[in-house]
């Protein structure tokens, strides 16, 4: 299996829910190495690019008040099929259909406020670390 890297978010549920540790511990115990991370508060205009794709839909706004509503973790994860992997250990959009056990079944009060993103194909993980890291702030993950 390739492996590959995908970008994740800790979202500002999450980090006021201190389980930024619990998160992290659960994706190096699924076989993910975090090779990049930063904490920051978004901008208005870093969270309306970042979810650009969405900005006609109408939870737009509400989804972009909630990515500045306080702090983030961002992080890149590389391992095998990394971009999957992250989605399933994340579980479900919507809390209420999310499988025992993932992030979002654990973490996520709603839909809106769900604890985590993660990049939904390999493409949009290149284009979303390209987002928000520089090439010299990935590191090589040690083996
Ligand atoms: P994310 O991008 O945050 O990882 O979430 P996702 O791929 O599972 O879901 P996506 O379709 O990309 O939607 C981005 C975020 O918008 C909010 N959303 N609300 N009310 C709604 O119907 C609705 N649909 C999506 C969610 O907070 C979702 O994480
Ligand atoms: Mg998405």
């Amino acid at each position: 299996m390739a492996i590959e890297r995908t970008f994740s978010i800790i979202k500002p549920d999450a980090v006021a829910k201190n389980v930024i540790g619990d998160i992290y511990s659960r994706f190096e115990k699924n076989g993910l190495s975090i090779v990049a991370a930063k904490m920051l508060h978004l901008t208005q205009a870093q969270a309306e690019g970042f979810y650009a794709e969405h900005s006609e839909r109408g939870f737009f706004k509400d989804l972009v008040a909630f990515m500045v509503s306080g702090p983030v973790i961002m992080q890149v994860l590389e391992g095998e099929n990394a971009v999957l992997k992250h989605r399933e250990i994340m579980g479900a959009t919507n809390p209420k259909e999310a499988a025992a056990g993932t992030i979002r079944a654990d973490f996520a009060s709603s839909i809106d406020e769900n604890a985590v993103h993660g990049s939904d194909a390999l493409e949009t993980a290149q284009r979303e670390i390209a987002y928000f890291f520089s090439n010299d702030e990935l590191c090589a993950r040690t083996r």
